[in-house]
């Protein structure tokens, strides 16, 4: 692994950071070569930015090798996401747009739309439907309504570790759910990780499900996560992620739940105080392209498109684990109270969940859940 460093945009949540940000894990920052996207404004962030007091340390995307297809349409694909321009979502995009660049001979254009800024998760997948928007990348939680078998992901506790998730998500489960959108009006290719929930708060430090009591928790668009925190005697709201900050902001709710690194690219911790390490639920993310648009495409560009998807979302993974630690650390060196359970802490949330399970169990099927057990717990 060696320092990413084409990654102008990580900078800017390091330039957010500076001056409070000590950490020195990055010494190989900008030594490698120089950054390649400087070009696009002048390069002086990064020249500002020390060695040793900015972004996180990620791995290069791997080398674009592979037939080109020169042949064929010139066209846009408009790609929006939920996440910020410096979250590893978004790079993994940039990564998928230089993929079909470079293998399509430059006619397939990928444009990137961050920060819920063309919509929700939900909205996206419904502009997928229609044709107005080509690609999107949402967590499955809200994409239940559209493929109810992706409910599975909802539950607390189902991976014990990522490696497990990638087991599930690249075996025959995972195939079978990314089918089960096929005459939804969306194609789904490829799995990504949106990682292990961490909840933040504004009241108090949380190390027990007695400390969740009375919290107003932000949760996603997902029946099962209201469950969720109804069973731990928290006051659930369903929002979309969009409208998160400033319902934060406002007091609308006293916290919400997601993985370090959205917390921290998506500057949770400006109105944020608290943050406990829950690992309550890992979420996958999903790479989805409009099923018209998809097919009217050639075969050959059909081939470059999937490739291109799989490459981005393992990519992804890869970056998204190595965000995590570093997103945690940044946070807590800007001021956030980060409390770490034990794991009889841990143990706490995960029996007072148990009944999630048992409320569940039928809608989701108790056999799918066997079969998930039984490839993560041996
Ligand atoms: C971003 C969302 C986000 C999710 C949420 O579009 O809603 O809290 O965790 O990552 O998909």
């Amino acid at each position: 692994m060696r320092t990413r460093t084409h990654t102008r945009r990580a900078m800017s949540t390091a330039l957010m950071l500076a001056g409070a940000l000590t950490l020195t894990a990055c010494g190989g920052f900008g030594e490698d070569e120089p950054a390649a996207d400087n070009g696009a404004d002048g390069g002086s962030e990064t020249e500002t930015a020390d060695a040793g007091s900015d972004g996180p340390e990620l791995s290069d995307p791997p080398a674009i090798d592979g037939d080109v297809v020169s042949d064929g349409d010139s066209y846009e694909i408009k790609f929006g996401i939920g996440l910020a321009e410096d979250s590893p979502q978004a790079m993994s995009v940039d990564y998928f747009g230089e993929i079909l660049d470079q293998r399509s001979d430059g006619r397939i254009d990928v444009n990137l739309f961050p920060n819920s800024q063309v919509g929700d998760d939900l909205q996206m997948m419904n502009a997928l439907q229609s044709g107005t928007l080509e690609m999107t990348y949402p967590s499955t939680s809200p994409a239940t309504s559209i493929v109810p078998e992706l409910q599975l992901f909802d539950l607390p506790f189902l991976f014990p570790t990522p490696e497990d998730a990638d087991a599930v998500l690249d075996g025959e489960i995972g195939q079978e759910m990314l089918a089960a959108f096929d005459g939804s009006g969306i194609t789904g290719l490829a799995w990504a990780e949106n990682g292990y929930r961490q909840l933040t708060n504004s009241q108090r430090a949380v190390s027990t499900p007695e400390d969740v009591e009375g919290l107003r928790v932000r949760v996603m668009e997902n029946p099962i996560q209201v469950s969720i925190w109804e069973t731990l005697g928290a006051n659930p709201t369903s929002m979309a992620f969009g409208e998160v900050f400033s319902a934060l902001e406002q007091g609308v709710v006293d916290g919400q739940e997601n993985p370090w690194s959205t917390i921290l690219t998506s500057r949770f911790n400006e109105v944020q105080d608290y943050g406990s390490e829950t690992r309550h639920v890992y979420t996958p993310f999903l790479i989805l392209i409009g099923e018209d648009f998809y097919e009217g495409l050639s075969e050959e560009d059909q081939a470059l498109i999937q490739e291109a998807a799989i490459q981005a979302a393992g990519y992804q993974r890869t970056i998204s684990r190595e965000y995590s630690d570093y997103a945690r650390e940044a946070l807590a060196e800007v001021g956030m109270e980060i409390t770490e359970l034990s794991d009889e802490e841990l143990a706490a949330f995960q029996e007072a969940v148990q009944p999630v399970y048992e409320q569940w169990e039928d809608e989701i099927g108790a056999e799918l859940i066997q079969r998930v057990q039984d490839e993560t717990q041996n």
